[in-house]
C-alpha cells in the first residue's frame, strides 16, 4: 500500500509524491479549495462569541457559582475561560488516520504518518505569520497560548509537547491538536511516563470539538479501548464527532456493515446516554486509498465533507458548548440542591421529634413533681423523688432510643438518596424524559453523597426555593434564548 511505513513529511518521503494535490479526491473534486471566509465574518463570530462568553460568565457568578460553593458542588472547567482560538482535538486508535486527516485539513504535510505507531506526543498546530516550531517548554512558558496548565502533568509530558506554527487557511479560525494513538487496551499507556488518560481529558475539556477516529482494521473497536475513551470523554460527549475512518480499507458492503455495527454496539455499551451517537463514516483520499469496486466511495466523500464542516464550525460550537455546559450545570446543581433539601428535611423531622420528646417528657415529670410538692407538701417527698427518678430513667432511655433512631435515619437518608431523588422529581419523571433525568442523577449522586458525608446532614445548608427556581429558569429559558440569539447572529455566516 502506498504511504506504508514510517514516513516523514517533506521532500524525499513516499508521501511527498502527493504534494500539491493532497486535497484532490479520487473523484477529482477539489475539497478544500474554497476561499477562506471573509475576515469580517470571522470577526463577527469572534465578537458574538466573546459577548456570549461574558454573559454566561455573569450568570455563573451571579446565580450558579455561589450556590455551588455553598453546597460543595464541583464545576467542570468552562471552555469559555480558555484563551486563544477555538481548539479541535483529534484522538483515536493508533493508525486510525489522525495525522493524515490533519495534513488533509492543512493542505500540506505537517505531521508524519505511517502504519507503525508514529506520534508519541501531542502536537499543537496553530497559525502564525510564518512557519515555526517550538518545544513543550516554550509552549508552557507562554501563558498567552493557553497551555500553561499542562505543566501539572510533569516534565515527561512537557517533553512530549510540540508547537507547530503554519500559515494554512483553516488555522485562521481554529487550532488543531494531534495526539498519540491509543494502542488497544487500558494498559496501553503504561510506560508513557505521564498520565495519558488525564492529559487527553485535559485537552478534551479545553477543546471545542473532539474528533474521535476509529480504524476498522485495528482492534480499536474493542470494549477495552472504549472504556478508556469513555473515562476520558465522560460528560463531554456533546462535543465529540464519532468517526469510522479509512472505510476504503473495507472490501465489501458486508465488511462495512460488520465494522459499523460492531462500533455502534460497543459505543452504545460504553457511553452512558440514551441514544447511540451519530457515527460518521469516511476516508481521507490520497495515494493510500484502496479502490475496491464493491464499496463505492462517492458517498463517503460527502460524509467527509460533513465532518470537515463540523470541524470548521468549531468557533460556533464553542458558544454552543459554553451554553450546553451552563445548561447542564444549572440542571445538575438544581437536582443536587433539591435532593439535599429533601434529605435535610427528612433528617430534621426525625431529630426534632426525638429531641422534643427528650425535652418535653422530663419537663412533664418535673412539672407534676412540682405540682405534687406544692399541693401535697413535704410528706410526699418520697413520691416526688420517685417521680424525678422515673423521669430521669425515661430521659436516659429516650436519649438512647433517639440516638439509635437518628443514626438509622441518617443511614437511610444517605443510602436512599435515589429514592429521595425519585420523590422530588416525581412529576418530571412521569411527564419528562425519564432516561435523561436518570442519566443526570447518575452524574450527580456521588457528589450529593459526598456533600452529605463531608458536612453531615445537620449542617447541610438549606436552599431557598427562589434559588432552585432560578436554576430552572437558567436551564429552560435563558440558555435556549441565548442559543437562538447566537444562531441568528451567526447562522447565516459561511462555515467554509
Ligand atoms: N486506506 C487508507 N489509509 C489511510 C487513511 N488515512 C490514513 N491512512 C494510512 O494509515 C496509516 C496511519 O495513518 P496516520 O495518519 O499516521 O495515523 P495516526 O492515527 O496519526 O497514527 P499514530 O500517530 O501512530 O497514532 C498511514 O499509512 C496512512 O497512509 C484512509 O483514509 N484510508
Ligand atoms: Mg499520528
Amino acid at each position: 500500500m502506498a504511504g506504508e511505513g514510517k514516513t516523514a513529511a517533506g521532500a524525499g518521503s513516499p508521501d511527498a509524491a502527493h504534494h500539491g494535490k493532497i486535497h484532490e479526491t479520487p473523484t477529482g473534486k477539489d475539497r478544500l479549495g474554497t476561499a477562506p471566509p471573509l475576515e469580517t465574518d470571522d470577526r463577527r463570530i469572534e465578537e458574538a462569541l466573546q459577548d456570549g462568553a461574558r454573559r454566561v460568565k455573569a450568570i455563573y457568578e451571579e446565580a450558579v457559582d455561589p450556590l455551588a460553593q455553598r453546597l460543595m458542588f464541583d464545576r467542570l472547567p468552562d471552555p469559555g475561560a480558555r484563551r486563544g482560538r477555538p481548539l479541535v482535538l483529534v484522538i483515536g486508535n493508533h493508525s486510525s488516520g489522525k495525522s493524515t486527516l490533519i495534513n488533509f485539513l492543512l493542505e500540506q504535510d505537517v505531521q508524519a504518518t505511517g502504519v507503525a505507531p508514529t506520534d508519541d506526543g501531542f502536537t499543537i498546530i496553530t497559525s502564525g505569520p510564518g512557519d515555526d516550531e517550538k518545544d513543550g517548554a516554550a509552549l508552557i512558558g507562554n501563558p498567552e497560548m493557553g497551555f500553561a496548565d499542562l505543566e501539572q502533568f510533569g516534565p515527561t509530558l512537557v517533553g512530549h509537547l510540540k508547537l507547530k506554527v503554519r500559515t494554512a487557511p483553516i488555522l485562521k479560525r481554529l487550532t488543531l491538536v494531534d495526539s498519540p494513538g491509543m494502542i488497544d487496551s487500558a494498559q496501553a499507556d503504561i510506560g508513557r511516563g505521564y498520565d495519558f488518560v488525564e492529559v487527553v481529558r485535559w485537552f478534551a475539556e479545553q477543546a471545542d470539538v473532539v474528533l474521535l477516529l476509529f480504524d476498522p482494521e485495528k482492534p480499536g473497536t474493542t470494549g477495552e479501548t472504549l472504556t478508556v475513551l469513555t473515562a476520558v470523554l465522560a460528560g463531554l460527549d456533546h462535543k465529540v464527532i464519532y468517526t469510522l475512518n479509512k472505510v476504503d480499507c473495507l472490501e465489501s458492503i458486508h465488511d462495512f456493515s460488520k465494522a459499523y455495527g460492531a462500533l455502534c454496539w460497543n459505543l452504545a455499551k460504553a457511553i452512558p446516554r440514551k441514544d447511540v451517537p451519530r457515527i460518521h463514516t469516511m476516508y481521507v483520499p490520497g495515494p493510500w486509498t484502496r479502490r475496491v469496486d464493491a464499496l463505492p466511495l462517492d458517498g463517503f466523500d460527502q460524509a467527509r465533507e460533513e465532518v470537515i464542516q463540523e470541524i470548521r464550525r468549531a468557533p460556533h460550537r464553542r458558544v454552543d458548548n459554553i451554553l450546553t455546559r451552563l445548561h447542564d450545570q444549572a440542571r445538575r446543581l438544581r437536582t443536587h440542591a433539591m435532593v439535599l433539601n429533601a434529605a435535610r428535611t427528612t433528617f430534621k423531622r426525625t431529630t426534632i421529634a426525638w429531641r422534643s420528646a427528650l425535652v418535653l417528657i422530663p419537663l412533664a415529670f418535673l412539672g407534676s413533681a412540682t405540682l405534687a410538692g406544692v399541693f401535697l407538701g413535704r410528706d410526699y417527698w418520697q413520691w416526688i423523688v420517685g417521680q424525678i427518678a422515673v423521669g430521669g430513667i425515661l430521659v436516659v432511655a429516650l436519649k438512647l432510643l433517639g440516638d439509635r433512631a437518628i443514626a438509622r435515619t441518617r443511614e437511610e437518608v444517605t443510602e436512599g438518596l435515589t429514592g429521595i431523588f425519585e420523590r422530588v422529581h416525581k412529576r418530571e419523571l412521569a411527564v419528562g424524559d425519564e432516561a435523561d433525568l436518570r442519566a443526570l442523577w447518575a452524574g450527580v449522586r456521588d457528589r450529593t453523597r459526598a456533600t452529605i458525608e463531608t458536612l453531615g446532614l445537620e449542617r447541610v445548608p438549606k436552599t431557598r426555593q427562589v434559588h432552585i427556581d432560578r436554576l430552572d429558569e437558567i436551564a429552560e429559558r435563558r440558555v435556549p434564548a441565548m442559543r437562538t440569539e447566537f444562531d441568528k447572529l451567526t447562522g447565516n455566516l459561511p462555515t467554509s
